[in-house]
């Protein structure tokens, strides 16, 4: 009766960030017999599968802001693999199934390896950490993710020297997914490696205390929190350690619009529309957007010395 007891939560109880902990409780005491908490379809909010995320340690990275309420985080996003509509994510995702997963890290490493889901959840304790999400578009999102950092899972695969960027490859199954060629599938994205292992690059596998929702790239997907959106790939396949600066798939797209390193700066417009300033989803006035997505003391020394408009 427990899944009864989901489904008659109004959505609007769902979206207040203060109630969030009571769901998990819920979640937890629902327990893996009730995987299937049979809310799949449009607009589902909750993850398909009720895994256990354990306790979470707060991040001190975390932002005092206010929290974008969960009905926006998880129907209206980013995921062109589902189509290009805000709303098309949270519709169509479920299709996409997210157990069991394999992410294979592999290139330039001592030990490449696949991952379960299993393996990965405990590559290092999870934490909720709050951080500002800002896309291209001159929108953005404050969204409590849940995850670990990247340098850990990197570490466990020892990268060679020889080891200098790193690339993520999403999954594209033509099965489920677009089949028109809106970007170059699959969605491909990079960083450099002293990016990759900086302790804010964190790999996401929920948000609001649950598994992450498949529109928000279940069951893995990158939050590199001071690029602007397009550069946290979601439901990442593959992970590969190259020598050379990868391919991206916006920069394949379009190379003088969407650049490698993408750093949020509001000095450095978008050809088509300033960056100077962003709405923050739910509210009605424009605020100023900052250097490194408010993150430059953290970040603005990996870029000494290098022209942020020349490599944008
Ligand atoms: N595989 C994949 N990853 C993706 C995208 C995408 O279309 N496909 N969109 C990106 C963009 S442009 C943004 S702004 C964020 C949006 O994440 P969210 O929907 O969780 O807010 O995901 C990024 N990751
Ligand atoms: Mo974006």
């Amino acid at each position: 009766m427990l899944i009864k007891r989901a489904a008659d939560i109004r959505s609007s109880e769902i979206t207040a960030p203060a109630l969030y902990a009571d769901r998990r409780r819920f979640l937890r005491l629902a327990g893996a017999g009730a995987a299937t908490l049979a809310l799949g379809g449009p607009g589902q909010l909750l993850a398909a599968q009720a895994r256990d995320l354990g306790p979470l340690a707060k991040s001190p990275f975390s932002t005092p802001e206010e929290l974008t309420p969960l009905k926006d985080v998880t129907r209206y996003n980013n995921f062109y693999e589902f189509g290009t509509d805000k709303a098309d994510p949270a519709q169509y995702a479920h299709r996409m199934k997210t157990e069991p997963w394999t992410v294979k890290v592999e290139g330039l490493v001592a030990k490449p390896r696949s991952f379960d889901l299993d393996q990965l959840y405990k590559i290092a304790p999870l934490e909720e950490r709050i951080y500002r999400l800002r896309c291209v578009e001159a929108w953005s999102m404050v969204v409590p993710w849940v995850g670990f950092p990247l340098a850990a899972l990197l570490k466990a695969v020892e990268p060679l020297g020889s080891a200098k960027y790193v690339e993520f490859v999403s999954l594209y199954d033509p099965k489920v997914m677009n089949t028109r060629p809106v970007l170059d599938w699959p969605y491909r994205e990079g960083l450099r490696l002293d990016e990759a292992m900086h302790p804010l690059t964190l790999m996401a596998v929920g948000l609001y205390g649950e598994v992450l929702p498949n529109q928000n790239g279940a069951p893995l997907r990158l939050v590199v929190p001071w690029k602007y959106g397009f550069k946290s790939a979601k439901s990442i396949v593959t992970i590969r350690l190259t020598d050379k600066q990868p391919n991206t798939s916006w920069n394949d797209a379009g190379p003088s619009e969407y650049g490698f390193y993408s750093n949020v700066n509001p000095d450095v417009d978008h050809p088509r529309w300033s960056q100077a300033k962003e709405r923050r989803i739910g509210e009605f006035l424009k605020r100023k957007t900052l250097p490194f997505n408010g993150y430059a003391e953290q970040v603005a020394s990996l870029y000494a010395g290098m022209d942020l408009r020349k490599n944008f």
